[in-house]
């Protein structure tokens, strides 16, 4: 019979498992030394429904919810079920974890009010982010904000609570559901990322402390919009081309991302003749992945100005992007800004 003598020794042929999310969580409390650990439960509740709705999008082809619902959402988007299935099961899993009092989704008009107006946090979502892609089955993503809310705890949320800067934000980040799922996220110190284990049912620790090369060679647009971009943008495109950088655009905004944030790149959804803000929403798509791309050492930016300085005047506002490898994101935004003297 084996004597294990010590941990070294068992690691010898018991390779570890790693750092599951849940116990990454619970040792970085202590770097906010007044938590109660509210922050760390609705982390936890994320990590929670991204769980159910990675298995729901695993079996959408097998159990009848792919395609459409039937209905518009508030921007006059065509709602995928699978749309509708993850934004009931965010809300459930922020509802039930009783951290949140108020939600904002791309998927409903107003806030969301959970009830719990003693809860200190609100959340901005996409619950589903990309969801043309699901009946092709390519990654799609969730994308997540939490605030702090402005008004006194105990008393019912606004619509104010939310409207903040991203800069204020506490937390944020996003779930790829792909070849592998993975949540990646911040609290302002770093980036971490977290690969879905499917057989023990959590994400471990796979990606620590996430760095964005200041330069790459790719570049995410959707260049079938030429005609409607701004002659800044066109010249930034056509040095993109001169310098032979690679396109790699899924229409998956979470995919592109990812790519970019692991590898270097640029990332743009810029102003159109016909969107002047562009498409993407400020509150849970633009500001959260701009304080993922910032705390990977990466930029975020409209054009003008820093993406988490924008003041939000509305809950579903959109805001032309552009965000990666720093020096690109600087490239592009002198040459837009060339034009706007
Ligand atoms: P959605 O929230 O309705 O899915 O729209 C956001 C998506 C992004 O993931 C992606 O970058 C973009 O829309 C693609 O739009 P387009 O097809 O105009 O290039
Ligand atoms: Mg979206």
């Amino acid at each position: 019979m084996t004597h294990i003598k010590n941990v070294q020794e068992v690691d010898q042929f018991v390779a570890p498992i790693g750092t599951t999310l849940d116990r990454f969580i619970t040792q970085r409390q202590q770097e906010f030394p007044y938590a109660k650990g509210e922050l760390s439960q609705l982390l936890r509740d994320i990590g929670l429904a991204a769980k159910i709705v990675n298995l729901a999008i695993v079996k959408s082809g097998l159990s009848g919810i792919e395609g459409l619902y039937g209905e518009q959402n508030v921007h006059g988007e065509d709602q995928q079920k699978m749309d509708v299935v993850a934004n009931v099961r965010f809300i459930r899993a922020l509802t039930r974890g009783e951290e949140v009092c108020a939600i904002v989704s791309e998927e409903e008009d107003g806030i969301v009010d959970t009830g719990h107006c003693d809860a200190k946090y609100i959340v901005a979502m996409d619950p589903l982010d990309g969801s043309s892609n699901i009946d092709v089955n390519t990654p799609i993503g969730t994308i997540f904000a939490i605030y702090r809310r402005k008004s006194e705890v105990g008393t019912p949320p606004t619509e104010e609570d939310v409207m903040q800067k991203g800069q204020n934000q506490v937390a944020a980040g996003y779930v790829m559901y792909g070849a592998s799922t993975m949540l990646v996220y911040t609290t302002g110190h770093g980036v971490n990322g977290f690969t879905y284990e499917y057989s023990l049912g959590e994400f471990i620790l796979s990606h620590p402390n996430i760095k964005t090369k200041p330069s790459g060679n790719y570049y995410a647009c959707n260049e079938g919009y030429w005609n409607d971009y701004s002659q800044g943008v066109k010249d930034y495109l056509n040095y993109c081309h001169d310098q032979h950088y690679k396109t790699r655009y899924s229409g998956s905004m979470v995919a592109d991302f990812h790519r970019i944030l692991l590898k270097g790149g640029i990332f743009m959804y810029p102003s159109t003749k016909k969107d002047a803000q562009g498409k993407l929403r400020l509150l849970y798509e633009c500001n959260p992945l701009s304080f993922v791309m910032e705390q990977a050492g990466g930029k975020a930016h409209n054009g003008i100005q820093r993406i988490l300085e924008i003041e939000p005047k509305s809950l579903h506002q959109r805001a032309p992007l552009v965000m990666g490898s720093a020096d690109m994101v600087d490239k592009l935004a002198e040459m837009v800004q060339k034009y706007a003297k």
